[in-house]
């Protein structure tokens, strides 16, 4: 596949972006991705500032290729990650679960990319104006916190109305996922589920086991009715969610139910009272291997895809 825009603006050699997925999404991972050739990504996610700025250097150490951080906009230090991430000067920052604003104004300053994560054209749109660099299109097939449209339907009607690049995520996994999501106008692709289970990644062995199990329908949606709709592996947290629902609880019960389940999962291995969050793909994800054999493996396949679809012609 030539080149793109994203593989330009972003100076990587493929155009695959690695999901800022919290806790997995360490240096270590990153830097595996970056050096791969794509763009390795550290999650802020709720991190205090201080293990952030950590991961930031680590990654200068481990890569001298492009790399980026993931700001979780409903992070309760999110100004101090925001000033960290300026002050390492931080070449690319993507963004999720809120707008963008603060963070394009600061990264203009010091000429760094930002490239938020949107889950509808409206928002496309909106952080075009605000002069965002590129932009995520996330359907809800992803892992963790969802928008309602699918990719299917939302990447081309964001495509639709925006000049600058877009990046497609949620239920890509293989080549044959990268050039449906190139069909339909994107110019790159993000993956997180699939990089969860690669060796680098630091998630808990039962962790990336568990997204090996799961079928193609084990990836559910929990807490809808707090306005924050999460998707991670069916489990005893997500039936306890289930129930909270069901006696329409208040959300202060769902705040203590879910709080540390994330790291509980991705740290000490909890998969059954813990958050495994991953993305409906889960199901197709069959092995655990390194990020070089998951890039290279899929860019190979894309091309393969390509000429079969040009011998329909
Ligand atoms: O952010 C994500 N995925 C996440 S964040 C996360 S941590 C968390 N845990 C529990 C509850 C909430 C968060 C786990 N997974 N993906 C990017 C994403 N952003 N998906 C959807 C959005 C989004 C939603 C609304 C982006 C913008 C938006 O509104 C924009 C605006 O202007 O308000």
């Amino acid at each position: 596949m030539r080149p793109t825009r994203v593989n330009e603006l972003l100076g990587i050699r493929y155009p695959i972006l690695q999901g800022g997925m919290a806790w997995v999404a360490k240096a270590q991972l990153a830097a595996a991705v970056s050096n791969a050739g794509g763009l390795g990504i550290v999650g802020a996610g709720n991190m205090p500032p201080e293990i952030f700025e950590q991961e930031i250097r680590k990654i200068k150490e481990l890569t001298d290729k492009p790399y980026g951080a993931n700001i979780m906009l409903l992070s309760p230090f999110v100004d101090d990650i925001i000033e960290i991430a300026i002050r390492e000067r931080v070449p690319v920052i993507t963004t999720g679960a809120g707008s963008p604003q603060k963070v394009i104004d600061r990264a203009k300053e010091i000429g760094s990319k930002v490239i938020p994560v949107v889950a509808s054209a409206y928002h496309a749109k909106r952080v075009e104006r605000q002069g965002a660099d590129a932009v995520i299109a996330e359907g809800t097939e992803s892992g963790g916190h969802i928008g309602e449209l699918g990719t299917m339907a939302l990447l081309p009607q964001v495509v639709d109305v925006v000049e600058i690049p877009v990046i497609a995520a949620g239920g890509i996994a293989d080549g044959r996922g990268v050039v449906a999501a190139f069909a339909l106008g994107a110019e790159g692709i993000q993956m997180g589920t699939r990089f969860v289970c690669s060796t680098e990644s630091p998630a808990h062995q039962r962790y990336k086991e568990a997204i090996i199990k799961a079928g193609d329908r084990d990836a559910v949606v929990t807490a809808r009715a707090t306005g924050h709709p999460v998707r991670a592996l069916k489990n005893k947290l997500s039936r306890e969610f289930e129930k909270l629902e069901k006696r329409c609880a208040p959300f202060e019960e769902y705040e203590k139910l879910g709080t540390g389940k994330l790291r509980a999962a991705v740290e000490d291995g909890d998969v059954e009272w813990g958050s495994v969050m991953a993305g409906q793909i889960s199901g197709m994800i069959k092995d655990i291997k390194p990020v070089k054999d998951i890039i290279e493996g899929i860019m190979a396949e894309a091309d393969e895809t390509i000429r079969k679809l040009y011998n329909m012609l």
